[in-house]
């Protein structure tokens, strides 16, 4: 039986259901953020069904979870194919981001133990640490320590909204799992391979089940900081204020302005904006925003970032503003052999695919830079995502694990 036809659709709808219930929101969506109690029990439960799978249960310093199963004849030594995305979501996340290219990898390594498949080398499934960055900015933290773009070290002082440290929960984390084997970062890998939602509306409008993913827009994040100095609403003159507020609200609109794209390709974003004291009878005396810079052309995001840090150098209505770069990676395109051979084994499914580059980042950003990597996409209805309301039809959640699993077979086997 080939492996794919060993895909059961009731079992995959069942895990991502499953799933969904940590860090279940009212309205549907979930609120899993990483190194939370919601991840945490998410993770035990990926835990138990690897267990159930036989397979082997690794993690590394920043808590990445890899799964590995070594079938029968397969020579261990070779490096793994691996598959796999996030479990973390946004704070009002939807159901599918990240968590499906997880389960898919379950179900995938499910169907090809029970087609009796000889892969001729390990496979892994991997759930990624910090993919979103909502909680501990920035996103991606597990696959660029993985890859060796930063160090735990690096990121260990970060702390949350509520000024608790990244290393000190990441510790609770891995107290969490101590069944888990320890190992390092950088382990060689055949090739990555990572089927996630797509997250924008290309494929639905073009009626396509799958998206063959020629790549990543590249992306930059700043931590934006604003000076100013609290005084008494009531008392203090305008003339004599340093308001960090209205400056961060002047540099906000001074940069939207400046970063104006008339094709609308430039994704200029400010999602994070804390206010301090905010209080509302007290000048606000410093403010954070957060920046999040994306475009296909590498020139073009070097050239806006150029924009970014001009237009905060300058002193507004007597406040300065500092501007910290926390994540940054140029566009990627993916391996061509890896991206040739899902589309090859797309069309011996039948499945009508449609070649996009991701909006969106992903581990595979960082993958890139380690070994051969591709994604496959599946519609997103409305293209609506890191919202509640993300869906995707179970029929199409099905195509794509069936895909990802005759890719596996594919790359793994002789
Ligand atoms: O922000 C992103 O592109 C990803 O969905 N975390
Ligand atoms: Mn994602
Ligand atoms: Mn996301």
């Amino acid at each position: 039986m080939n492996a794919a036809d060993g895909v059961r659709r009731e079992r995959l709808s069942w895990r991502l259901d499953r799933m969904a219930e940590f860090g279940a929101r009212p309205d549907g969506g979930v609120n899993r953020q990483i190194y939370s109690d919601a991840d945490r029990a998410a993770r035990g439960e990926l835990n138990r069904w690897a267990a159930d799978l036989g397979l082997e249960l690794y993690t590394d310093p920043i808590a990445n979870q890899f799964f590995r199963l070594v079938p029968e004849g397969a020579d261990p030594r070779l490096p793994p194919v691996v598959t796999g995305s996030h479990l973390d979501s946004q704070p009002t996340g939807g159901r599918y981001d990240g968590v499906y290219g997880v389960v898919a990898g379950f179900e995938a390594v499910a169907a090809l133990i029970e087609s009796g498949a000889e892969p001729k080398r390990p496979i892994e499934i991997v759930a990624w640490s910090n993919e979103e960055g909502s909680r501990f900015a920035p996103g991606c933290m597990g696959s660029m320590c993985f890859a060796g773009a930063r160090s735990v070290a690096d990121l260990a002082d970060i702390t949350d909204r509520d000024g608790l440290r990244l290393q000190d929960e990441l510790d609770k984390t891995l107290a969490s799992h101590p069944q888990m084997h320890e190992r390092g970062f950088g382990l060689p890998v055949r090739a990555y391979v990572e089927l996630h939602i797509e997250q924008g509306p290309v494929l639905e409008k073009l009626g396509k089940p799958i998206g063959l993913v020629r790549g990543i827009q590249g992306c930059r994040w700043f931590n934006v900081t604003v000076e100013g100095e609290a005084r008494h609403a009531g008392t203090t003159p305008l003339a004599l204020r340093r308001d960090a507020l209205r400056a961060a609200v002047g540099y906000i609109d001074e940069l939207q302005q400046a970063l104006e794209d008339p094709d609308d390709v430039i994704r200029f974003t400010v999602g994070r904006f804390d206010v301090s004291p905010n209080a509302p009878n007290t000048v606000a005396e410093r403010v954070g925003f957060s920046i999040d810079l994306r475009h296909p052309d590498d020139a073009v995001l070097e050239a806006a970032a150029a924009r970014i840090g001009a237009i905060l150098s300058l002193e507004r209505g007597g406040c300065r503003a500092t501007c910290e770069r926390i994540f940054d990676h140029a566009p990627v395109q993916f391996d061509p052999d890896l991206f040739a051979a899902i589309g090859d084994e797309g069309r011996a499914l039948d499945l009508a695919c449609e070649t996009l580059m991701s909006g969106a980042f992903h581990d595979a950003l960082f993958m890139a830079d380690h070994c051969p990597t591709a994604m496959i996409f599946v519609p997103s209805q409305d293209g609506i995502s890191h919202h509640p309301s993300e869906f995707t039809a179970l029929s199409d959640l099905y195509d794509g694990a069936r895909l990802l699993t005759r890719v596996l077979e594919k790359v793994a086997g002789p």
